[in-house]
């Protein structure tokens, strides 16, 4: 297994759970947004470098949208669109942001929000999602355009249709269980650096552990080296995680199993909202709570996959 080669060279993708009802959209948009590590002529450049692993990594050149650069989909006028936005990509993080203003934000990281939020700008790291609902103009030929960074991604383009006065389906929520907040338990994790890049060994086999959990990176990532769990939480119990970003640069952390609910930052004003992945942004300290409501062992890292693999990597475990 080596995730940084086969991610970066493309294995990834969407996985889609429909709602159980499907709501009224007249079009469905998945779009996978990945930079390519190429040149022009095509082949690949570096993946990985120690010097950017232990910054923001690797960024690849070619930004595209389901393996395309800047593509055109077809939608039909008036209609009420879905765009899912997905990053796939190891390192990079996406700014997104619409020429509609009134382009809405309906779901976060695969969890619905109850109250649609107009996007200004976004921000999704590697593993997150942003699912926008568009109400598609009335004229044929009309675009919109979504852009990263005020770098064009991807346009919608009217056709014609018989669609008209649409609004936007309510997407139903999703079944999370409600955190129990005057009896939770706090745990803090500090996300830090401890960074030596020289190549030391002798032998020239070097293990980089740039970035630790409470101290502790996963060395030697194995089934046969597996550390005690970061934390050992109670089945049924609410935990608030209190993550505190103690690096220069921002983190997507991921909890598999569980949904965290987001209350509150030191940097930025929340509203709570669901999520599996937290975007830390530098220095940032972030009160996430959840009901440890599934039995086993979750990894919990950060999803910059060059971070995952040179410290950024633990689990929990609900007994
Ligand atoms: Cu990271």
């Amino acid at each position: 297994m080596n995730s940084v080669e086969q991610l970066g060279k493309g294995l990834v993708g969407a996985l889609i759970v429909d709602e159980a009802e499907k709501p009224d959209f007249d079009e469905d948009l998945v779009l996978c947004m990945k930079n390519w590590h190429i040149k022009d002529d095509g082949s690949f450049t570096a993946l990985t470098t120690p010097q950017n692993a232990f910054r923001m990594g690797t960024p690849g050149r070619v930004m595209t949208i389901n393996g395309e650069i800047h593509p055109t989909y077809n939608v039909p006028a008036g209609g009420a669109i879905r765009v899912r936005f997905l990053n796939v990509d190891n390192t990079v993080m996406y700014q997104i942001n619409s020429t509609d203003p009134a382009a809405q934000i309906i779901a976060i990281d695969g969890n619905p929000i109850a109250q649609p939020i107009a996007l200004t700008e976004h921000s999704i790291g590697p593993g997150m999602r942003l699912d926008l609902g568009v109400i598609a103009p009335n004229k044929v030929g009309e675009m919109v355009t979504f852009k990263h960074k005020g770098k064009p991604m991807v346009t919608i383009k009217t056709v014609a249709s018989q669609l008209k006065d649409r609004s936007l389906p309510k997407l139903p929520l999703n079944p999370i269980p409600a955190p129990d907040l005057d009896n939770a338990e706090t745990i803090k994790f500090a996300f830090e650096w401890n960074a030596n890049i020289t190549p030391i060994e002798k032998d020239g086999e070097v293990s980089y552990n740039f970035w630790t959990m409470n101290r502790r990176s996963w060395e030697g990532m194995s089934k046969g080296h597996i550390p005690d769990p970061l934390a050992t939480l109670e089945r049924g119990k609410t935990y608030i995680f209190e993550l505190s970003n103690l690096t220069q640069y921002h983190h997507p952390i991921h909890i598999h199993g569980h949904t965290f609910t987001v209350l509150k930052s030191n940097k930025k004003d929340i509203t709570p909202f669901h999520t599996d992945t937290v975007l830390l942004d530098q220095n940032e300290t972030v009160l996430a709570a959840l009901v440890a409501d599934n039995p086993g062992r979750w990894m919990y890292h950060c999803h910059i996959i060059e971070h995952l693999k040179t410290g950024f990597m633990s689990f929990v475990e609900v007994t």
